[in-house]
């Protein structure tokens, strides 16, 4: 179909049963935001290893709800969609192994807004969305064993991360590096794998289950809080991308070279020297402030080799209650051995606060660097 309007769409309705049956809806520009010209709500329910439906290039002022229910290995394509104002919630449920459901390249404009976006994928299903942006994004829940992927967010926020209803089976897969609020993340049962955003995020997880990934990749993703995160697991880690992290030339071993693999020193109490390959800097004294952690790093750490220049370290201490993870930069012209032995200047950023973990609890296996 090829359709251009005047005046508003109503509302769109597929109802797709059987192996032969397909639909293509090939641009609707509806796109006039002086004059408000909307799409209405959009109803796809295709069912059958044939069935499949795909919209492309839609554009209005406003685009209704857009719910869609597959089943028999069904598949249904949204692809180039834009809104100037509105985007209505997503509701996706799919029902049956192989079932496909994408939405790539949609949005709205800078000051528009989305809904809500709620899927309910089961097993071997796949819901795949593609990098997408609005100023506010309503609440991501997902529930089911299907695999869930969304690309790139960006905007000013997002409401929620809502995988209370996530399988162990099933997958979620988002990259918040684009979002400026902090997001409030309830983990699931299953794998998810999520950016932090640049805010302060709140990640709620499961005591003991789902496997969590949260990816530091640059300076600027706020502080985040973690409870109930697996230390001395692998299932829950934290990732960080050497070759961006940190502020001073990326995250450096006791060597001054580029950080590869997560390994941690022994617990530190008093003068240390570390050793090669020592990329996390576990304190095993409390401090109460970032401050005195700082002058406890300042005045008792030696590298393994003279640092040539600047520098970033992962640096992990405790509270008393919880785990501070966070990212030492060394700024520094000269050649140095110990941080209070040059012209260093010296900086220790919160990334993220373990609630309810001791650094002697974190093993290598909960750092990964990428
Ligand atoms: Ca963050
Ligand atoms: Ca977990």
């Amino acid at each position: 179909m090829l359709a251009s309007a005047s005046a508003a769409f109503g509302n769109i309705s597929l109802d797709l049963q059987g192996v032969s049956a397909e639909a293509r809806i090939h641009r609707i520009d509806a796109n006039d935001a002086a004059t408000g010209m909307t799409i209405g709500a959009i109803t796809v329910m295709a069912s059958g290893a044939g069935a499949s439906a795909s919209f492309e290039g839609m554009s209005a002022s406003a685009i209704g709800a857009i719910t869609v229910t597959t089943d028999g290995s069904a598949n249904v394509a949204f692809a180039s969609f834009s809104a100037s104002a509105t985007l209505g919630n997503i509701t996706i449920t799919t029902r049956h192994s192989g079932d496909t459901v994408t939405f790539t390249d949609f949005a709205t404009t800078a000051s528009g807004r989305m809904g809500d976006i709620v899927i309910n994928a089961t097993a071997g299903s796949d819901v795949a969305f593609g990098d997408f942006g609005s100023s506010g994004i309503g609440l991501i829940k997902v529930a089911g064993e299907g695999a869930v992927t969304f690309g790139s967010a960006s905007g000013n926020r997002i409401n929620g991360i809502d995988l209370r209803g996530v399988g162990s089976g099933g997958s979620f897969t988002i990259d918040l590096s684009g979002v400026s609020a902090g997001v409030v993340v309830d983990g699931g049962l299953g794998t998810s794998s999520i950016v932090s955003s640049k805010g302060d995020d709140e990640f709620y997880l499961e005591s003991g289950r789902g496997a969590e990934s949260i990816r530091y990749q640059t300076a600027s993703q706020g502080t985040d809080i973690i409870v109930k995160f697996e230390a001395g697991t692998a299932d829950d880690q934290l990732e960080f991308v050497a070759a961006t992290f940190g502020t001073t030339g990326g995250l450096m071993d006791a060597s001054g070279e580029a950080a590869v693999t997560a390994q941690l020193t022994n617990g530190i109490t008093a003068a240390y020297a570390l050793t090669a390959g020592d990329t996390v800097i576990v304190l095993a004294t409390g401090f109460d402030t970032n401050a005195s952690a700082l002058d406890f790093l300042d005045n008792n750490i030696t590298f393994k080799t003279a640092l040539a220049g600047e520098a970033s370290m992962l640096v992990v201490y405790g509270t008393g209650t919880d785990t501070v993870v966070a990212v030492l930069d060394i700024g520094t012209a000269t050649s140095l051995t110990t941080l209070a032995s040059g012209s260093a200047v010296l900086s220790l950023t919160q990334v993220a606060v373990l609630s309810g973990v001791t650094p002697g609890a974190l093993v290598a296996a909960n750092f990964e660097i990428v």
